[in-house]
């Protein structure tokens, strides 16, 4: 009888294993819902040396018919320890010679990396302490170039495309080890048609574990995501002072009957219960009289959220942004944007941004040429500097990687866009410093482009309606005359209209500015959202020069005359770009070689001549326009 019942509970475990396996690979390529705030969560560090399996042709993925290998396949990379059974061919394996840091790119970590794109297996091992009781584990990322296929000792955690927003997979409590965890990545890469950004792009296609990953530690039933924010403004007055804030808190499965969620801002000694309605409760509240979040302000405050079972906190700054006539507002005051756009790289060590240090570095670089804003072009930026933006006064334009010729006609794309763009959101809703979701750049006018594009700026007011939402427009230069008019047809669904011009770079010399003049018959703000020229740092010659410093001095020195009888409508630049970064594109011989060089700073850091020209207009700007 005892061994009957022993035997049975023996069965009933192996059926539970296979139970939660075949769960398990159901959701093999479904994202689990994206948890925010994961500074704030009790996690394992999962950063440091991983070590990699450099596979250019996939074997680790498909076998030699270039079929799917499964993952039950004694040959697959991820169950490989090269140690083990000596006797066996192996023709892979991992061992510390072959290692990476993350988080990183890869190209900056070893010569061969340089150009590669393609298939690299990470892998590293990590012990852990499993917590008695309920919880629940999920591995997480803050970004992996391109796709990232997940393994976890074994088993297919799940699949994620996107280069440059967060994801994250349960991990089944079962699967987990005290001992011996095997996790691998496979990242890819490639670039593909199809998706976003597709093949062609100026800057350069980093690859590998880019940002941080962890794993997280929740309750069983835990706030996956919450905002809150000023109620949207529409009547271009100063915010009350007790205002109005909304938002949401989403847990992660429903809430039990009765339960109630308490939200907290200690030092505003305000604290109010609200009844949690299913899984997403929103947020009415009037708060008590506060210092708005402003760019000589940044005042944040401690919001805490909680329920039964979780509580998570976040520092949060209140201001109001809106676009109201042909005017933007920041807390009911006209609001001039003194921008700048920059890429999410280092130049000196040519290679992604991606902790504190590097978005210290991009973000005081842009305070000292004069900046209240930046542009963080083309994708979402690490989580970093959105903070650090939010503690320093920085205002943030963010953007999904819809650059150039998307492939507009599809329905499959267009959902792949909405996914990045509902990542960017759902990490940052809460930084005070982002007042623009843009949903792309430079995309060539056609019906379906706009239809396309439309979607997207539907899509973000749909996930955030506090922000502004806009597009970088372009113009035609064979259409360029003198007096420019911004009639793309997105710019009735955008909130600024927002375009970029190369006036005197890619179109004539830098005198044509003289003669030429912009508008638009949309009655919004109208913003500027690049220029630039080439130059070389340390390159000196006349200013009829190309690539010499003394060019994009004159440049920028007709640029802003030009920006000076810009109608009232316009309210601010972002010219392109902070620091020279890498490009494929750009392989000028003596003046390039793999750099594009608009950059204020050089790739040594250095200010280039423009960046005292920049300056010296924005100091005047700060004078006669505040903030
Ligand atoms: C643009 C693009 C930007 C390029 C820049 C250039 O219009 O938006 O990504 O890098 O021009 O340097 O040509």
């Amino acid at each position: 009888m005892r061994m009957l019942i022993q035997l049975n509970i023996r069965t009933m475990k192996k059926i539970f294993l296979l139970l939660w396996m075949i769960g398990c690979s159901w959701s093999a390529f479904a994202q689990s819902n994206l948890i925010s705030n994961t500074g704030a969560r009790k996690a394992l560090d999962l950063n440091g040396k991983w070590q990699y399996i450099v596979d250019p042709y996939e074997t680790g993925f498909y076998d030699y018919r270039y079929k799917e290998l499964k993952e039950t396949n004694g040959d697959a990379y991820w169950n490989t320890d090269i140690q083990a059974n000596r006797t066996e061919k192996k023709e892979h394996g991992y061992v510390d010679k072959y290692s990476l840091n993350v988080p990183g790119d890869w190209n900056h970590q070893q010569p061969e990396f340089t150009f590669y794109e393609g298939t690299v297996w990470y892998k590293k091992s990590f012990d852990m302490v499993k917590t008695a009781g309920p919880v629940k584990y999920y591995l997480y990322f803050g970004a992996v170039n391109y796709r990232a296929d997940v393994y976890l000792n074994g088993k297919k955690l799940g699949m994620h495309k996107g280069g440059f927003t967060p994801f994250n997979f349960e991990v089944p409590s079962a699967l987990l080890k005290e001992k011996g965890n095997f996790l691998v990545v496979k990242v890819d890469n490639k670039r593909y048609a199809e998706e976003i950004p597709t093949l062609n792009t100026d800057w350069w296609n980093y690859g590998g574990i880019t940002r941080e990953v962890k794993l997280l530690e929740v309750p069983d039933t835990f706030i996956q995501n919450f905002v809150l924010q000023l109620k949207k403004n529409t009547t271009g007055k100063a915010p009350e002072k007790s205002p109005e804030a909304e938002g949401w808190v989403q847990l992660n499965q429903p809430a039990a009957a009765g339960e109630m969620i308490t939200v907290e801002i200690p030092e505003l000694k305000y604290k109010k219960e609200i009844a949690a309605t299913g899984d997403k409760t929103a947020l009415q509240l009037k708060l008590p009289k506060l210092q708005f979040w402003s760019v000589e302000n940044p005042k944040l405050y401690q919001v805490i959220v909680r329920t039964k079972n979780d509580r998570i906190q976040d520092k949060i700054g209140f201001r109001i942004i809106e676009a109201h006539g042909t005017q933007v507002l920041l807390n009911g005051k006209p609001l001039f944007m003194r921008g700048v756009s920059i890429h999410g790289e280092i130049p000196q060590e040519v290679r992604r941004a991606y902790s504190h240090e590097d978005a210290a570095q991009l973000l005081s670089q842009a305070r000292e040429l004069g900046c209240n804003m930046v542009r963080l072009a083309h994708y979402p930026h690490d989580e970093k500097i959105t903070r650090l933006a939010d503690s320093l006064g920085v205002l943030v334009w963010s953007e999904i990687p819809v650059y150039w010729t998307i492939d507009f006609k599809s329905k499959e794309v267009l959902e792949k866009a909405k996914g990045q763009l509902e990542e960017m959101i759902m990490r940052d809703h809460n930084r005070a410093s982002v007042i623009i979701w843009s949903v792309g750049n430079e995309t060539p006018v056609s019906p379906a482009r706009t239809d396309f594009m439309h979607h997207l700026l539907d899509k973000a007011r749909e996930l955030d309606n506090t922000r502004m939402v806009s597009a970088a427009l372009e113009v035609n230069y064979s259409a360029l005359n003198d007096k420019n008019v911004i009639d793309d047809p997105l710019g009735e669904f955008v909130d600024l209209v927002a375009f970029n011009e190369y006036l005197g770079w890619y179109g004539g010399l830098p005198d044509k500015c003289r003669t030429t003049s912009w508008d638009t018959p949309y009655n919004k703000p109208l913003f500027i959202s690049e220029t630039g020229g080439d130059a070389k740092g340390g390159f000196h010659a006349d200013s009829l020069t190309r690539f010499s410093e003394e060019y994009q001095e004159w440049y920028y020195k007709e640029q802003i005359a030009m920006f000076k009888r810009m109608p009232p409508k316009f309210v601010g630049i972002s010219p392109w770009v902070l620091a020279d970064f890498r490009s494929p594109r750009r392989n000028n011989p003596y003046y390039q070689e793999g750099w594009n060089r608009k950059g204020f700073y050089d790739d040594k850091g250095n200010k280039k001549k423009a960046f005292y020209v920049m300056k010296a207009y924005y100091d005047e700007m700060k004078k006669k326009k505040g903030l």
